[in-house]
């Protein structure tokens, strides 16, 4: 056999040996697409055989793109391009494309811009599957639906889905900066090149578009809150439009934050007031000149008097004076400005937990109605439970979206599994009472509470340069989840998880049942080994990575952890009733009357409101101390409780996943018990109480967790 006869062979047997080149890495997230098993396999190869798909705009093709990549994938073979529907096919299109669907009961006047129906008929004697729309955008999103129903196991024979998103504006927000650093970000560097910006657009921007309109997403703030003036200047205006270039095909629009000052840093103004008029023609010409760029521009994010970001207070002006300015200078392009309600000042002695609340209230009614007012879940910041903001409720007149952290600055970041589905769904099915029993936070957000048209979610995105996008496989689930909620804020956090799962990894129900399992609780583990009962913000300062519940040396009262947990030798908590702060009088009366008593508080947020004894009995018949020791070794348990579940997943999963999780769950167990000990070696200085039985003493003596340092960890701005 000649040399070179033989190296081909010796080459072509190693590459049939050698694992696949391209290995799951992660980046595929949940749009893997591969070979599905029966009964899926039948029924896909008998019921997408072919496809119709008459829609001509770009938009339109990559819908079929994408249907016929999935196809593929999950069957191996590609649908044939047909022009009219026959037995077998997939009928992809809108009205517009095909006015023959008029014939058919499907209500297409109603779906907006971006709803669609998924059938399974029989037209003309033609067993056919339909995903149409009104629009070329409804028909990629339902691509996706249908992709997800196939990916997930589902029955396709008998497909009845009709699904309009509930909310407007469905937004990543990215802490990304110039630098390409990101605040709170713990999966790389930022996504977004700014650098080789404009003129490089390298193919991650599609992957990063196309992922999120696979999960609804509409929208995207490109710069951190804590914004530079830079953004708004032209060089920044043109990277922007080039990333606005490749998003929307995809229907995601960009937004950018605004920093306050920029007429005055960029513009040679001497000031920023408000209602000076020269500061209003200067945002005006910026916005003429931002639309220039990106016609389908979307509007200003701002965070304006709050954490040293200026504002128009600085000249005694009004949040509302300042976001109906610049609302005035993007509504004769059609834009928006999403302002902040995250406002604190270091000069208002005020319980923290109450101000934006102060600050906002009396401003229901007075902005502008293209201005939508943006609220964190909580009233502190993003921890691991918090009860909802008590301004949800408290503007009627005033359209709210829902801020979100996706990104688990305060959850265990990258290496916990921490899934964030159940925190959404618990908010968002908090009841404000504000009209009554039912006046729930997602009625809020909707808008079908007080019939706002202007609504919206936003998500501080979990999102990066990390080959794996969100810093681990299992984070992947929380940016999952966050596009699913912003759709449907009523969906149930499980049926994501199972999606997910089932997409990310198999459908397998061996699999999807116990993983499922894990991340249902594995949020309440986090709060259970982190800030059990109520506790908050007693990470550790800066980067917020770990315990340390000791400080108390920080120049603004709250910014220190014992400023929120209380504990002295009496007892823990903070007293937010009528004898502490009075927060709970922010509340709708039938809700504070509940709060005002420990008895009537629920458990779970007992020392957010009350100042509660050591001694004190709660209904279990514990000790409240007994009772927290027993918190913290709960989130303990579970976290090794998850190890041995992940374990026994092995065969389901691919090496290169199957690792990652192993370790981080490995990580997790052993930060879990570093919190446990630390809060319970800490707080035994106040309660004096010896542990109860059978818990174990902290590993080591107090004065070794204070002595802790990290001031490498990622994402502290
Ligand atoms: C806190 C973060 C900080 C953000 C701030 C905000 O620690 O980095 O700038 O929220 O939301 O959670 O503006």
């Amino acid at each position: 056999m000649p040399m070179q006869v033989f190296c081909y062979i010796v080459a072509m047997l190693f590459l049939a040996l050698a694992p696949a080149a391209s290995a799951e890495d992660g980046y595929d997230l949940w749009l893997r697409y591969p070979k599905a098993q029966e009964p899926v396999l039948s029924a896909l190869s008998s019921r997408a055989n072919s496809l119709v798909a008459p829609g001509k705009s770009t938009t339109a093709a990559l819908a079929r793109e994408e249907l016929i990549k999935g196809i593929k994938g999950l069957t191996g073979r590609a649908p044939n391009q047909v022009s009219a529907p026959q037995t077998g096919a997939i009928w992809l299109t809108t009205l517009a494309d095909s006015p023959d669907l008029a014939r058919l009961p499907l209500s297409l006047s109603d779906l907006g811009p971006d709803g669609y129906v998924i059938r399974s008929l029989t037209t003309d004697g033609k067993s056919v599957t339909i995903i149409a729309a009104a629009k070329d955008q409804g028909l990629l999103y339902g691509v996706f639906h249908f992709l997800r129903l196939a990916q997930t196991g589902a029955t396709l024979d008998q497909i009845a889905v009709r699904s309009v998103p509930r909310t407007k504006l469905r937004l990543l927000n990215h802490w990304d900066n110039l630098d390409r650093t990101v605040e709170r970000g713990y999966s790389g560097e930022s996504i977004w090149d700014w650098w080789r910006l404009p003129d490089w657009r390298g193919p991650r921007y599609a992957d990063y578009a196309r992922a999120n309109a696979s999960i609804g997403i509409n929208g995207t703030v490109l710069n951190n809150v804590n914004a530079k003036s830079d953004s708004l200047t032209a060089p920044y205006i043109a990277k922007a439009a080039a990333l606005a270039d490749v998003f929307r095909p995809y229907g995601i629009k960009v937004y950018l934050s605004a920093r306050w000052t920029a007429p005055m840093e960029i513009g040679g103004l001497k000031t920023a007031d408000p209602l000076d008029p020269q500061v209003a023609a200067w945002w005006k010409a910026k916005a003429d000149e931002i639309y220039r760029a990106i016609p389908d521009f979307g509007g200003f994010l701002v965070k304006a008097n709050s954490e040293g970001q200026p504002g128009p207070q600085d000249y005694k002006r009004t949040h509302a004076d300042g976001a109906n300015m610049l609302a005035a200078a993007v509504k004769p392009h059609g834009g928006i400005v999403m302002w902040r309600a995250f406002v604190y000042a270091h000069d208002n002695p005020d319980d923290r937990a109450k101000q934006a609340y102060a600050d906002f209230k009396p401003l229901d009614g007075k902005f502008a109605d293209n201005v939508i007012v943006q609220v964190k879940n909580g009233a502190i910041d993003f921890q691991p439970r918090e009860p909802f903001h008590p301004l949800f409720g408290a503007m009627p007149k005033t359209p709210l979206m829902m801020e979100f952290q996706i990104t688990k600055e305060y959850l265990g970041q990258s290496t916990h599994l921490t899934y964030l589905g159940p925190l959404f769904e618990e908010t968002l099915k908090s009841d404000t009472f504000a009209k009554g029993k039912g006046s729930t936070i997602a009625k809020v957000v909707d808008g079908s509470l007080e019939g706002h048209t202007l609504t919206g979610i936003a998500g501080v995105a979990n999102i990066g340069g990390d080959r794996d996008w969100s810093g681990s496989i299992f984070n992947q689930a929380d940016w999952y989840a966050f596009g699913r909620f912003a759709w449907n804020p009523e969906i149930s956090a499980e049926a994501v998880a199972q999606e997910w799962a089932a997409q990310t990894f198999t459908a397998d129900p061996r699999f999807v049942g116990p993983v499922v399992k894990m991340m249902m609780g594995s949020r309440e583990a986090a709060v259970n080994y982190m800030t059990p009962l109520g506790l908050a913000h007693v990470m550790a300062t800066g980067h917020h990575y770990g315990p340390a519940p000791w400080v108390s040396d920080l120049a603004r009262p709250e910014w220190n952890p014992v400023y929120y947990h209380r504990a002295d030798a009496n007892g823990i908590g903070f007293d937010r009733t009528r004898s502490g702060s009075n927060a709970i009088s922010q509340y709708a009366p039938q809700l504070a009357r509940r709060l005002a008593s420990p008895k009537t508080t629920a458990e779970r947020d007992l020392l957010w409101f009350h100042h509660i004894g050591w001694d004190y009995r709660l209904p279990s018949g514990e000790t409240l101390w007994t009772n927290l020791v027993h918190h913290y070794d709960a989130g303990v348990a579970y976290v090794g409780e998850m190890r041995t579940a992940w374990d026994k997943l092995r065969p389901y999963v691919d090496p290169e996943r199957f690792s990652q999780t192993e370790t981080f769950l490995a990580i997790q167990a052993r930060e879990a018990r570093w919190w446990r000990d630390a809060s319970i070696a800490y707080f035994q200085t106040f309660s004096k109480r010896p542990l109860p039985a059978g818990a174990s003493p902290p590993e080591h003596p107090l004065d070794w967790y204070e002595a802790q340092r990290f001031p490498y960890a990622p994402g502290n701005p």
